[in-house]
């Protein structure tokens, strides 16, 4: 892989540049100045290739995205003969156009049979933002102005926008900017590892998804309009919940009228082996976010899928909603001819047949590792915790991420990227990962741990 830049700038220069003018998300500036980014410049496959010319093994998919791999050229000729042919319109005052109208198409036909509408937007901030205005508007159509309330989980990701940002549980974006809006509940999430106590996975899943019902009594039915939840938390740090949490979700949704939404922005488009993590966990969702892998990142695209019913409701009013690029025409071809890909090169068959179970044998290994405490994977996304005392499942005594932050050091230094959520580690690799890279993956990562292992000895961390 020969490197690629199309400027002359040094990485030296491309840094210091970076730093005057760029601002990054989720980043505390002046700490990244004295640390300095790290260069992409291209992409094959599962690799990266950094201005160093160093290759990368990009563990993360991107940021969950990548599932059909960096490089794929028929993405490109999508994208340039949609350009040319039209490279943009609106899907505004009683017009559209053939890229949107395939796109929502093939997702109904992809999702399952109840969801065959689909509202368009370019980042699942933006989805999911929808879904708020969409599922209150339901039940204001309904004569039930007043079931407004949404209720998600601590510890949940669903986007950094006023109102995704309000259903996100994560504290620390709650204490900036004012979120989150009115009529927005939090949960407890189902990390059995972290906070399941003395009680068996199962028992806590079911403690768990009963907190829902808790919340929904004491509010009243009348006041809930929905709950949403991502099948497996991502960014939370691959928080899969134990077996009977869903199927509980499930019946309290079912018994109470809420809506259940179901973001798929990590989980959809084969990450989990199926088409959608819903299918994996049987949820019979009202809406579905998708994003990230319905392009593979190409482009950026996103969408509310949602069920015949709710459809047949906000057809009846004007729903006063909409971006300049929902269904963008070159987002959508993009996004049409990956999910081509996915189903000609049949990658699901891959990952069910040969990328995940290799990938599961060699994940749940790292259990082994004197750091790792549980080691859990479904389909193409897994995560590892990080403890100094496995049997108790306890956290390290330094400030929680220090040692996560380690080993994601460590990673990078072994040319691997493998994000820490706390002191949990996590991985999505690309979903046409081979199993040859499966164990450069696996190989990297043990050296990355038993270099962290000895730093953390060292610095006296291991408490
Ligand atoms: N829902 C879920 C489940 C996500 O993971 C979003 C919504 C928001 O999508 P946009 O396209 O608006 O970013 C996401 C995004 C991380 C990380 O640190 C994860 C995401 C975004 C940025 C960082 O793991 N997920």
């Amino acid at each position: 892989m020969k490197p690629f830049t199309r400027n002359c700038m040094t990485t030296f220069e491309l840094q210091e540049s970076d730093s005057d003018h760029h601002m990054h998300p989720f980043t505390c500036g002046s700490k990244l100045q004295s640390r300095r980014p790290r260069v992409v410049v291209g992409g094959r496959g599962v690799w990266l290739i950094d201005s160093e010319g160093e290759e990368i093994l990009d563990g993360m998919s991107g940021l969950w995205c990548v599932n059909v791999g960096y490089g794929r050229t028929e993405l490109v000729e999508a994208a340039r003969q949609q350009m040319q042919e039209l490279p943009y319109y609106n899907t505004f005052f009683q017009t559209t156009h053939i890229p949107a109208v395939s796109l929502a198409a093939k997702l109904a036909e992809l999702t399952p049979d109840n969801l065959n509408k689909v509202f368009f937007a370019s980042s699942g901030s933006e989805a999911n933002d929808t879904n708020i205005r969409m599922a209150r508007t339901y039940w204001a159509e309904r004569g039930k102005p007043e079931k407004s309330i949404i209720i998600s989980r601590k510890n949940s990701y669903h986007g950094s926008t006023v109102g995704s940002g309000s259903l996100s549980g994560m504290t620390a974006m709650h204490s900036q900017g004012g979120l989150p809006i009115p009529d927005i509940v939090h949960i407890n999430q189902p990390d059995w590892w972290s906070e399941g106590g003395d009680m068996a996975p199962e028992e806590f899943a079911v403690a768990r998804a009963r907190e829902l019902e808790s919340v929904i009594i004491k509010h009243g039915e009348n006041r809930v309009a929905a709950f949403v939840a991502e099948p497996i938390q991502g960014a939370g740090g691959v928080i899969i919940a134990p077996d009977g949490y869903w199927a509980e979700i499930q019946r309290i949704c079912d018994d109470y009228e809420i809506l259940l939404i179901a973001d798929e922005v990590i989980c959809g488009f084969g990450r989990t082996g199926n088409w959608f993590g819903s299918q994996t966990f049987k949820i019979c969702p009202d809406i579905v976010t998708v994003a990230k892998g319905l392009s593979s990142g190409y482009q950026p695209i996103a969408a509310s899928i949602v069920s015949d019913e709710i459809a047949h409701v906000i057809d009846q009013c004007e729903f006063s909603h909409g971006y300049t690029y929902s269904g963008h025409p070159v987002a959508a071809a993009v996004a049409l001819e990956n999910v081509r890909i996915l189903e000609e090169e049949k990658v699901l068959d891959h990952v069910n047949q040969v990328a995940a179970p290799y990938l599961k044998a060699r994940w749940t290994s790292l259990g082994d590792h004197p750091m790792v405490g549980e080691a859990r994977i479904v389909g193409m996304m897994g995560s590892i915790a990080l403890t100094p005392d496995k049997e108790n499942r306890a956290p390290f005594a330094a400030q929680t991420g220090t040692i996560g932050e380690i080993v994601r050091d460590q990673c990078f230094a072994h040319n691997l990227v493998m994000r820490h959520v706390g002191d949990r580690m996590v991985i999505a690799p690309p979903l046409i990962i081979r199993t040859e890279e499966i164990d450069i993956l696996i190989e990297r990562a043990v050296q990355a741990l038993d270099d962290a292992w000895k730093q953390i000895k060292k610095e006296d961390l291991w408490r």
